[in-house]
């Protein structure tokens, strides 16, 4: 713990460093609490990037400057106040870049958002508001100059997952195929319907732009009153397709239980915080988004269980080395989970495309 003491000062905060501890629950890197003694001085968050993930942490810290710069003038022109709860603030430390390099892990420095809360799973009122927050996070973000660098090249490419799985089925690392044939061949079928993405994306009629590629419900903080504050964990904040941040919301937020739940029984598809979602989405993004992007958006809500179920899946059978894991099996846990989800949105395709079709 005093090694992240150390690392802080790096960092040149304000007021009096008294105590850091873990915070969240992110599955990549390590993240932690930073609080400081004077009333005046702000908490600030520690992030130990994930660098065997993230393998150009200078490209990824200069995409997070580029979009958190870019919202932040557009708060301030639009007279926003209260900037620093809305978008977040890296400290630059010694030598200029707003990330310190140890000389074997990489680390950052972001202000605290205080009085804010994150939630892993949320009532409708809250979904309108984050799917308000990322419709306008994605519009902020249209006119943005310049490239961002691919963090995670072919992130959010089903066809490269898919690539992965079956290379991983190829290898059998761990010796687990012989487990899985049920969840391989659920997948296959319908990897041709899956990929659509990609294909229209080479046909040139869908576009990427920039989205955040990591909606998960706790990547949202809100306020007491369940307002939409900001957007955090911007590592994946990438080009994309819109489909990323619509469907990667609804995969955590509608379903009724954890992204891990060991009781398929108790997965559940929530109507209405998929209603409240893509209104409060729509009515942020409906301005920019094309008809190609607004009629697939239900195969978004099926994409994203799809595609984690495709990557948990992956890393069970390459011997858990993605993925933090708790105990044996855990990813295969999670695979069977968002199997089930998956299976819960395919019933509600239609009825999707209809409420969808209403509200556009
Ligand atoms: C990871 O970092 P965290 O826990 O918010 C992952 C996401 C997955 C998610 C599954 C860089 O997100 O893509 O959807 O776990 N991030 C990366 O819970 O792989
Ligand atoms: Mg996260």
């Amino acid at each position: 713990m005093n090694e992240l003491f150390t690392i802080v000062q790096h960092f040149h905060p304000q007021g009096t460093v008294t105590d850091i501890r873990p915070l969240g629950t992110g599955l990549i890197n390590d993240t932690f609490r930073v609080t400081t003694a004077e009333p005046g001085a702000p908490d600030y968050v520690l992030q130990r990037i994930n660098h065997h993930i993230f393998c150009d942490v200078d490209g990824l810290q200069r995409n997070i400057e580029a979009v958190t710069n870019h919202i932040r003038r557009k708060l301030e022109a639009g007279g926003a106040e209260d900037i620093d709860r809305k978008v977040l603030r890296f400290l630059p430390a010694d030598g200029g870049k707003t990330y310190w390099h140890d000389g074997e892990s990489y680390w950052r420095l972001s202000l605290f958002i205080s009085r804010a809360q994150t939630f892993d799973s949320v009532a409708p009122y809250y979904s309108y508001n984050a799917g308000q927050a990322f419709g306008r996070f994605e519009s902020m973000l249209v006119d943005l100059p310049g490239s961002l660098t691919e963090t995670i090249p072919g992130f959010h490419d089903m066809e490269l997952r898919l690539r992965q799985l079956r290379e991983a089925v190829r290898t059998d690392a761990a010796g687990r195929v012989k487990e899985v044939g049920r969840y391989l061949d659920e997948i296959e079928q319908r990897a041709d319907g899956m990929c659509l993405a990609e294909r229209l994306y080479r046909e040139g009629s869908l576009p990427k732009r920039i989205c955040h590629c990591d909606t998960k419900v706790n990547n949202v903080l809100f306020d007491e009153e369940g307002g939409a504050l900001c957007v955090i964990d911007l590592d994946t904040v990438m080009p994309s397709f819109v489909f990323s941040d619509y469907g990667d919301f609804l995969r955590t937020a509608a379903n009724t239980a954890a992204e891990d739940e060991q009781d398929l029984g108790r997965i559940g598809f929530d109507w209405d915080v998929f209603c409240a979602f893509t209104q409060g989405y729509l009515d942020s993004a409906r301005a920019f988004l094309l008809p190609v992007e607004i009629e697939n958006l239900p195969y978004a809500v099926a994409l994203f269980p799809y595609m984690q179920c495709v990557r948990f899946l992956t890393d069970y059978l390459n011997g858990d080395t993605y993925y933090k894991t708790a105990y044996p099996g855990h990813n295969l846990v999670r695979t069977a989970a968002q199997f089930r989800l998956l299976q819960l949105v395919e019933e509600r395709q239609e009825k999707m495309r209809a409420f969808i079709s209403a509200n556009v």
